[in-house]
């Protein structure tokens, strides 16, 4: 495979941005080589600058559930870009978005729109600090809630694949207030809140983490932790940046039958273009200034091309059977992966949810937390990685990170990447 201009690109960009590369997983660092850099993406489709074309499961991370650069979103930016980028005031957009984000998920009475899913963790913690009057907040080890300092503590994403779950830069002061806990462990959350229930302002979770490679929730976690939180009044915060409009229209509210009181959306709610949200129950949102004391602002909050990235996804995506389609397709592919994953079983774990999906190179048969994750092999993954690349698939640069289906991978899509893993284990594992 000719990579000769993401290589030159590359080593530009190593002189004028850090590690080359605006979010630390992208510079390929976990898998080895040199990032490639895309020009084009169409449908499941993405080119990069030197015309090789993959089929893509990272999905800019998760928002393009339609694919890329899907004709009713072009259409809608194309339309509202003829009107000006920015007005910094109230305009229509802004309120089609909220009534759509609120008519889907139950708990979300009132939304406040941001530029992204740390913009919106970060404010609804305020937020929740604010309306308690109390200073504490757990989170779970493994996840991954943007980052802003006080939640760059056990974290996932970027923070597993480089190994250091608390960055530099963060002051103990800081860090103090955020207790990490492990997840899918109810008694060590009784046991904490025991003692510091009535000290605690919000209980913080991905309720499916998918930034320390995918874990799944065992049966009722969820709804223990939301007990836990009425118990002391807690708020219950649903990070659902990734699982928001992709587990079900509701999230992975709807999905588990659990509520949150306030919940972080972003990714798909802007259909690729940088946003971010913070909604739940309207007392707590009334707290927001100007109709309340806790402060949050944005020069771009509601941008107009953000709104209407949004409301061209969501008006597609809602529109009825396209969840059953992508179930069905995510099935389809798990179908096609069963001669691969029986063959190499007891080396790999294919772990899916919905349409999102991992590859965990563990002799485990299922991921419950953190520590179960830390045992497996990232070595085998990179040479996974940079197997399946060379047959034209484009899978994140990192066994810690998700891969996602979208509407527009076709059967033939997912069959030639099925026959990739198989090949791909091959000269992996054989
Ligand atoms: N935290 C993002 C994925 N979980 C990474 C985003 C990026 O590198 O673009």
């Amino acid at each position: 495979m000719n990579r000769d201009n993401s290589e030159k690109l590359f080593r530009k960009a190593l002189e004028l941005i850090p590690g080359g590369v605006d979010s630390p997983v992208r510079a390929f660092r976990a898998v080895g080589g040199t990032p490639l850099f895309m020009k084009k993406g169409a449908g499941s489709k993405l080119t990069d600058e030197d015309g090789n074309e993959f089929i893509d499961y990272c999905m800019s991370w998760g928002p393009l559930i339609l694919g890329h650069a899907d004709a009713d979103v072009i259409t809608a930016l194309r339309e509202t870009l003829a009107d000006g980028t920015s007005f910094g005031t109230p305009h229509a957009k802004e309120v089609e978005l909220a009534e759509i984000v609120t008519g889907a998920f139950e708990s979300i009475e009132k939304v406040r729109f941001v530029n992204s899913g740390t913009e919106a963790v970060m404010s609804a913690i305020r937020l929740a600090r604010g309306f308690t009057g109390r200073d504490k907040i757990v989170k779970f080890e493994g996840c991954y809630h943007g980052h802003a300092d006080h939640l760059l503590v056990a974290a996932g994403s970027g923070l597993a694949t480089f190994g250091t779950p608390d960055s530099a830069g963060v002051t103990a002061g800081n860090a103090k207030d955020t207790i990490p806990l492990p997840y899918n462990n109810v008694e060590a959350l009784k046991s904490y809140l025991e003692k510091e229930g009535k000290n605690t302002a919000a209980v913080i979770i991905e309720p499916v983490p998918c930034n320390y490679g995918l874990i799944l929730p065992e049966d009722g976690y969820l709804a223990q932790v939301r007990e836990l939180c009425d118990r002391y009044g807690i708020a219950l915060i649903f990070d659902e940046v990734i699982t928001g409009f992709r587990l079900s229209p509701g999230g992975a509210q709807k999905y588990f039958g659990v509520k949150a009181d306030l919940t972080a959306l972003g990714k798909i709610i802007g259909g690729g273009l940088p946003v971010g949200a913070y909604g739940g129950r309207a007392d707590i949102m009334d707290m927001v200034a100007p109709d309340g004391p806790v402060y949050q602002a944005g020069t771009l909050s509601g941008n107009p091309l953000a709104m209407a990235g949004g409301i061209s996804t969501l008006r597609r995506l809602l529109a009825g059977g396209n969840y059953e389609e992508l179930q069905h397709k995510a099935d389809f592919f798990e179908q096609a992966l069963r001669p691969a994953l029986e063959k190499y079983s007891g080396k790999i774990l294919f772990q899916r949810i919905a349409s999102i999906f991992s590859f965990c190179f563990t002799g485990l048969n299922s991921i419950k937390s953190v520590d179960d994750i830390k045992k497996a092999d990232t070595k085998a993954f990179a040479s996974f990685h940079a197997e399946m690349l060379s047959r034209g698939i484009y899978l994140s640069p990192s066994g810690f990170e998700v891969g996602f289906i979208s509407l527009a991978h076709s059967n033939g899509d997912l069959e030639k990447t099925a026959e990739a893993v198989f090949e791909s284990l091959e000269a992996t594992l054989g």
